[in-house]
């Protein structure tokens, strides 16, 4: 692993796993991403990991014309990159998912390393009042369809948006052999160290939430990658936190946001992404860490720089 005094915080600001009737504060419209993006850039995140929402009910989106009607604006306020999803939401086709990174060529898009049941139908049992129809069964879809990343799916996205666009990658790891699945892509060239590898614990249908589960994928990441590579940690949920808190032991880097967790602690909704991301910040500098500019992650994750994207 690449272990470098400088952590990257990433925040996922809105995603499509959490729906309007979980939280008030989740923000949905172009405004409310515009403006959520760039307090949490202000509170430090050196990385947006954005997806975009239909701004009348919140539905997850893959529309092009809702992402590029908040990332001119978010590159226009702060200088964090921009990392496009291209897992999209339950449902959605591969043409779908890489529609906006294919309009907007980023620095950055994140890349899912494996077939996997992706579960967040639980979240409707704590739900008393629905704010709109589409809500229970968008959840309830995750009963029956697995998010879809064969190995065809993801050569052909990281070939496309590497080639095209010198766009790099969040490759997220749910699984230990999703680490074995990045290290087949750069045996042969697919893709191109230093990797950042998003570990991502918790999910229901990825490996569960126990730090013993990270050293683990740590130490599998270090026989396969050697050097080339960073750690970052995603922790679904009441586990953000605390594995924000192992990872910054490690050595690595942090993912938070409301995409991961509505909650700022026990019992308490986060008012706002920027939130979460002080909150890490402050973890982070306790530790002894200091906080990645924009700049220095482009810098350690080799990235093409802010003024040749296409917003
Ligand atoms: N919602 C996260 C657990 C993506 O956007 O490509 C995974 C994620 C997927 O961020
Ligand atoms: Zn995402």
């Amino acid at each position: 692993m690449i272990k470098n005094n400088k952590a990257i915080i990433t925040c996922a600001v809105t995603g499509s796993v959490h729906t309007p009737s979980m939280s008030d504060h989740l923000p949905i419209t172009p405004d409310q991403i515009t403006e959520q993006a760039v307090a949490a850039a202000e509170a430090g995140a050196a990385i947006l990991h954005l997806h975009a929402r239909d701004p009348r009910d919140g539905t997850p989106s893959a529309d092009p014309e809702i992402f590029m009607q908040f990332l001119p604006r978010i590159k226009q306020q702060c200088d964090a990159v921009v990392n496009i999803t291209t897992g999209g939401a339950v449902g959605m086709s591969m043409d779908e998912r890489l529609a906006a990174a294919r309009r907007a060529e980023p620095e950055l898009t994140s890349m899912n390393m494996g077939t996997m049941n992706f579960g967040v139908f639980l979240g409707a049992e704590k739900i008393g009042q629905w704010k709109y129809d589409w809500e229970k069964p968008f959840l309830e879809a995750s009963r029956r369809t697995p998010m879809s990343n064969s190995f065809e799916q993801i050569e052909m996205a990281a070939t496309e948006l590497g080639e095209r666009f010198g766009t790099r990658f969040e490759f997220e790891c749910y699984d230990v052999g999703h680490l074995y699945t990045l290290a087949h892509f750069a045996d042969r060239g697919v893709v191109k160290p230093p990797f950042l590898v998003q570990c991502v614990l918790g999910v229901l249908g990825g490996l569960g939430p126990e730090p013993e589960n990270l050293i683990h994928m740590v130490g599998v990441a270090d026989r396969l990658f050697g050097q080339d590579w960073y750690l970052s940690v995603l922790g679904a949920g009441r586990h953000q936190m605390p594995l924000a808190a192992v990872s910054a032991a490690l050595g690595g880097n942090v993912r938070v946001g409301l995409e991961d967790s509505l909650m700022l602690g026990r019992g308490r909704l986060a008012k706002s992404n920027a939130e979460q991301v002080l909150k890490v910040r402050t973890i982070l500098e306790a530790m002894g860490r200091e906080i990645a500019t924009p700049d220095e992650a482009r810098t350690m994750l080799q990235l093409k720089g802010g003024d040749n994207v296409a917003f």
